[in-house]
C-alpha cells in the first residue's frame, strides 16, 4: 500500500496554517472567548522535551476548543531578557541581543515544526523595546501608586557573580547559578510592595477552583498568614531601653521563657555599634545568607547584652537578652522570646548557652512529671507549671485565653502576621529591562518623563566578567534634561517581573500607548488554561497575581485580578540514565545495544551501567533532541508519543520503541484511510448495518469526555481502539454517505491529537466541515440484548436478539433455535411467561 509521506505533508500543511492565518485570533467581542496560554521559554536557542510536551497539551487544548467554536487566543512569545544572554555575551564576546534574537529565530523556526496552532502575529519578546516600554510605564504608574519603594536592605549577594540574589535563587546558602557561598550586604534596591496585597492573595485562592489544590497548598504556605500576639517585655537595663517587644504565635509557653533574642538588625543595635565583640558577631552572622532555610539550617550562636527582660506574667522570673543569628529583622518585630522547651531552635541555643529549659506543655495531664530534654515538644495537650495558665487545653483554648489575658491586662495585643516579603526587584545586571528614574545630585530619584520612554540599553562593546556593566557605561549614565545632570538608575528589573504581565500583552500586542487595550483585556483575561510547570508554582504564579492586583489598584476600569481561571501543571519527560565504566554520564546517542546489552558505540568493549529513569536533563545527559525525533518520525508521531502512556500531570518515560510504535501507528491509520476510500468508491445502495455509527457515536463520546478531562493518554488510547474496531467494520457494505459521514466525524475528533495527519484525509475526502462533532446520547444504548430462555424455570439458553422483541418474535427465533428445539422435543407450550427484554420461561 501507499505510504503516508509525513515528511511533505507535514511541512505542506504548516506552510498552509501560517498562509491562511488560520490559527489568528479576532478580537469578535460576540464571539464566546477561549484564551489558553502555555508558559512562555526562555530562547535558549533549542527546544527540549519539556517545551514539546507543554506545547503539545496546550495546542490539543486549542484546537479542541476552537472546533467547539471559541474563538482561541493562543500566542507565544519569548522571556527573552536573562542571566544566559549575558553569560554568553561576557563568555564569548558577542552581542546580547543578537545571540536572542538568533535563539529565538532558531527556536520559532522547531515550534513550527510541531505544528502547533499558534497565533504567530500576536508573538512578543520580553528584550524588544516595544515590550519593556510597557514595563517601564507599569513601573511609574506603580511608583505613583505608591506601591514601589526604595529602601536599604540586606540582600543575598553572590560574590561571584556580584549581583543580588532572590531568597528563592540561594539553594543551601550557596547562588543557585555559581555555587558561591552567598553574603549578606546591605543595598539601597527598588521594591514592589507585594505584602500590601497579602490578604487579598490569600483569600482568592478560594475562588480558583480549576488550580491544583496542590499549588494552592503552596502559594498559601508561601504567604504565610500566621495568628498571635504582640507582647511587651519590660527591661532592667542602664541604658535608656524600658520594653521589648516581641511577636509570638504561642504565648501560651510564656511560663516556659529562658531568653530575648533580638535581629542584629534590630533598632537596639544601634547601643552595641562601638562594641568590637557586637561588632564581629555581627559579621560572623553575615555569612549565613538571609533566606530562611539557610538560617534554620546555621548553628545557632548568640552575643550576650546587659539587659534584663522581665517576663510579663510574673515579674519575678527575669531573663538575659541576646542577639541571635536566628531571628529575621523583616518578620514580625525582629524579636522573639525564647521557649527551649517547645521550639527546636530555642532549644539548640539554650543548650549552647546554658540557658534553663522550664516545660509548659505536657502531652498528658496525668504526667506532670513531663520534662523536655533533647527534642522540644510541639505537640498538642495541656499547659502546666504555668501558675493561672495550669490546665488549658493546648493549642485549641491556651493561646485564645493567654491573648485575652494579656489584652485585658494592656500587656500585648492580637496580630496577624505574614511571611510573604516584599518582592526586591533591583538586578545589578545589564541583559534586564532598565529602571525608569534618574537621580537629582541630591540623590533623589526621579520619575523618568513619559516622552522619554522606553530607557534602551546602551549596546556595549565588551561586557566585563563582573559586576554590572551598566555602571560603567558612563555616557549612557550620566544624563541631562533641560540643561540639568542626572545620573541613570544602573540597576535592570528582575526577569520575572517582565513574566507578570506578558499575558495582557498578548491581548493586544500592537498598542503603542499602552500595555494593553482595556476593551481587549476586559474580552480576552482572564486565561481560561495556563499550562506549565510545577516548578513555577510559586513564585511567577504569585508574582503575576500580584500585577494584576497592583494594576487594578485605584483603576476603576481594571477589574479583573485573578490572571489565571485554570491552571495545568504537566509532568516531566524523563529518560533512563546511563553512566560508563569511570562513572561519566553517557547519553543515549552515544550508545548502541548489542544482543540487549548496551556498549559505547565507539568503543564496544565498555558496557553501559544502566541507572534509573530520570527527569531529562543536560547535566545528566540523559536529553532526547526534539528536532532530530520530529525530522526522523515526523510532529504528528511525536505529538502522538508525548501525550500516551501517562496522564499530561504525571511524568511520561520517554523511550525509542514508544516513537517508534506512534510512528508505526499513524501508518497503520494511514491504511485505514484508504480502505475508507476504496470502500466510498464501491459507491453501495445500501447499508449492511447500522454499527459503523453507533461505532463512532461512541468514539466521539469517550474523546470529547478526556478531551474536557484532560485525560489525554486515554484518547490514544480511544485512537487504537477506534482503529481495530474500524479496520473489522470496514469490509462490511454501506453506502458513501454513511462512511463519508462517519470518517469525517472521526478525523476532525482526532485533529487536535494529530492535525497533520487528520487535515491531509480531510482533503482527501474533499471535506470542509470543521466543527466539533456531537454525538447522540440515545445511541449510546447498546440495541442487542441477551434474553435468558428457561424451560419448565430451568435455564436452558440464552438468545441474542433486538431490544424491545415481541413475544411472538421470540417465540418464532426460539422455535427454530438448534438447541432450545431438543428440549422442547415437539411438546405443546401449555404456558409462556414473557418479561420483556429479560426472561422467556416456557412450561411444557
Ligand atoms: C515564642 C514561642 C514559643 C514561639 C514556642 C514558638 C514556639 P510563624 O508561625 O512562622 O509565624 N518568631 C517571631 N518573629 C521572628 C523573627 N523575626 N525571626 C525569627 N523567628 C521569629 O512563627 C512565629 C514564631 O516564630 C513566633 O512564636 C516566634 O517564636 C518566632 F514554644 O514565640 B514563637
Amino acid at each position: 500500500m501507499e505510504r503516508y509521506n509525513f515528511k511533505e505533508i507535514e511541512v505542506k500543511w504548516q506552510k498552509f496554517w501560517e498562509k491562511e492565518k488560520t490559527f489568528s485570533a479576532k478580537v469578535d467581542r460576540d464571539k464566546k472567548k477561549f484564551y489558553c496560554l502555555e508558559m512562555f521559554p526562555y530562547p535558549s536557542g533549542k527546544i527540549h522535551m519539556g517545551h514539546v510536551r507543554n506545547y503539545t497539551i496546550g495546542d490539543v487544548l486549542a484546537r479542541y476548543k476552537s472546533l467547539q467554536g471559541y474563538n482561541v487566543l493562543h500566542p507565544m512569545g519569548w522571556d527573552s531578557f536573562g542571566m544566559p544572554a549575558e553569560n554568553a555575551a561576557r563568555q564569548n564576546n558577542l552581542d546580547p541581543k543578537t545571540w536572542t534574537e538568533s535563539n529565538i529565530a532558531k527556536m520559532k523556526s522547531q515550534l513550527k515544526r510541531l505544528g502547533l496552532s499558534i497565533d504567530w502575529s500576536r508573538e512578543i519578546s520580553t528584550c524588544s523595546p516595544q515590550y519593556f516600554k510597557h514595563q517601564q510605564q507599569f513601573f511609574l504608574e506603580l511608583y505613583d501608586k505608591g506601591l514601589v519603594y526604595r529602601k536599604e536592605e540586606y540582600v543575598n549577594w553572590d560574590p561571584v557573580d556580584q549581583t543580588v540574589l532572590a531568597n528563592e535563587q540561594v539553594i543551601d546558602g550557596k547562588g543557585w547559578r555559581s555555587g558561591a557561598i552567598v553574603e549578606r550586604k546591605k543595598l539601597s534596591q527598588w521594591f514592589f510592595n507585594i505584602k500590601k496585597f497579602s490578604e487579598n492573595l490569600l483569600e482568592n485562592l478560594n475562588t480558583l477552583d480549576k488550580w491544583p489544590n496542590k499549588v494552592k497548598i503552596m502559594q498559601k504556605n508561601w504567604i504565610g498568614k500566621s495568628f498571635g500576639c504582640e507582647v511587651g517585655f519590660k527591661i532592667e537595663s542602664e541604658k535608656n531601653i524600658s520594653e521589648i517587644k516581641c511577636f509570638t504565635t504561642r504565648p501560651d509557653t510564656l511560663f516556659g521563657l529562658s531568653f530575648l533574642a533580638l535581629s542584629v538588625d534590630h533598632p537596639l543595635a544601634k547601643y552595641y555599634e562601638e562594641d568590637k565583640e557586637f561588632i564581629n558577631f555581627k559579621k560572623k552572622c553575615s555569612t549565613t545568607g538571609t533566606t530562611e532555610e539557610s538560617i534554620a539550617n546555621a548553628e545557632k550562636i548568640g552575643f550576650k547584652t546587659d539587659l534584663t527582660a522581665i517576663n510579663p506574667l510574673n515579674e519575678n522570673i527575669k531573663v538575659p537578652v541576646y542577639f541571635a543569628n536566628f531571628v529575621l529583622m523583616d518578620y514580625g518585630l525582629g524579636a522573639v522570646f525564647g521557649c527551649p522547651a517547645h521550639d527546636q531552635r530555642d532549644l539548640d541555643f539554650a543548650k549552647k548557652y546554658s540557658l534553663e529549659i522550664n516545660t509548659v506543655v505536657t502531652p498528658n495531664l496525668d504526667d506532670l512529671n513531663f520534662q523536655v530534654k533533647d527534642e522540644a515538644y510541639t505537640g498538642p495537650g495541656y499547659i502546666f507549671n504555668s501558675s493561672f495558665l495550669n490546665g488549658l487545653k493546648c493549642p485549641e483554648d491556651s493561646i485564645e485565653k493567654t491573648i485575652k489575658y494579656l489584652e485585658e491586662n494592656k500587656l500585648g495585643e492580637k496580630k496577624i502576621n505574614f511571611r510573604l516579603k516584599d518582592w526586591g526587584i533591583s538586578r545589578q545586571r545589564y541583559w534586564g529591562c532598565p529602571i525608569p528614574i534618574i537621580y537629582d545630585e541630591k540623590n533623589n530619584p526621579i520619575k523618568i518623563p513619559d516622552e522619554m520612554l522606553p530607557v534602551e540599553l546602551p549596546a556595549i562593546e565588551k561586557l566585563d566578567p563582573s559586576g554590572n556593566p551598566l555602571d560603567k557605561a558612563n555616557n549612557w549614565k550620566n544624563i541631562t534634561i533641560n540643561n540639568k545632570k542626572y545620573i541613570r538608575e544602573t540597576d535592570t528589573l528582575d526577569t520575572f517581573v517582565d513574566s507578570s504581565w506578558y499575558f495582557l500583552r498578548f491581548c493586544s500586542p500592537e498598542n503603542n500607548e499602552y500595555g494593553f487595550d482595556i476593551d481587549d483585556v476586559n474580552y480576552w483575561m482572564p486565561v481560561d488554561q495556563y499550562i506549565g510547570g510545577v516548578e513555577h508554582a510559586i513564585l511567577h504564579l504569585l508574582y503575576s497575581r500580584f500585577f494584576m492586583q497592583a494594576l487594578s489598584f485605584k483603576n476603576e476600569k481594571f477589574n479583573i485580578v485573578e490572571p489565571f481561571e485554570g491552571l495545568f501543571t504537566q509532568g516531566m519527560v524523563c529518560h533512563e540514565t546511563y553512566k560508563d565504566h569511570e562513572n561519566n554520564w553517557v547519553s543515549p546517542e552515544e550508545i548502541e545495544t548489542i544482543n540487549g546489552k548496551k556498549y559505547l558505540i565507539n568503543d564496544q568493549s565498555r558496557e553501559i551501567k544502566v541507572g534509573p529513569s530520570e527527569s531529562m536533563s543536560k547535566s545528566k545527559k540523559n536529553t532526547i533532541d526534539p528536532e532530530k525525533i520530529i525530522s526522523n518520525y515526523g510532529a504528528d508521531s511525536v505529538r502522538l508519543f508525548i501525550l500516551s502512556d501517562s496522564p499530561p500531570e504525571k511524568d511520561v518515560q520517554w523511550s525509542e520503541e514508544g516513537i517508534i510504535s506512534s510512528f508505526k501507528f499513524i501508518q497503520k491509520l494511514w491504511n485505514l484511510n484508504l480502505k475508507f476510500t476504496q470502500q466510498i468508491q464501491q459507491n453501495h445502495n445500501d447499508d449492511d448495518d447500522r454499527e459503523l455509527d453507533k461505532y463512532t457515536n461512541i468514539f466521539l463520546k469517550k474523546v470529547t469526555e478526556n478531551l474536557d478531562n484532560f485525560s489525554y493518554n486515554k484518547i490514544v488510547a480511544n485512537l487504537h481502539e477506534m482503529y481495530s474496531s474500524l479496520f473489522k467494520q470496514i469490509d462490511k457494505k454501506y453506502t458513501k454517505k454513511t462512511l463519508i459521514n462517519n470518517f469525517e466525524k472521526i478525523l476532525i475528533a482526532i485533529n487536535p491529537i494529530i492535525p497533520h495527519f487528520s487535515s491531509e484525509c480531510m482533503r482527501l475526502l474533499k471535506s470542509e466541515k470543521m466543527s466539533w462533532p456531537k454525538y447522540d446520547k440515545n445511541q449510546l444504548i447498546d440495541d442487542k440484548i441477551k434474553i435468558v430462555i428457561q424451560i419448565n424455570g430451568k435455564k436452558r439458553g440464552l438468545i441474542e436478539t433486538n431490544r424491545n422483541i415481541s413475544e411472538q418474535e421470540l417465540t418464532n427465533i426460539i422455535n427454530n433455535n438448534e438447541i432450545l428445539k431438543k428440549y422442547l422435543d415437539k411438546q405443546t407450550f401449555k404456558r409462556k411467561i414473557f418479561i420483556k427484554n429479560k426472561l422467556m420461561n416456557i412450561i411444557i
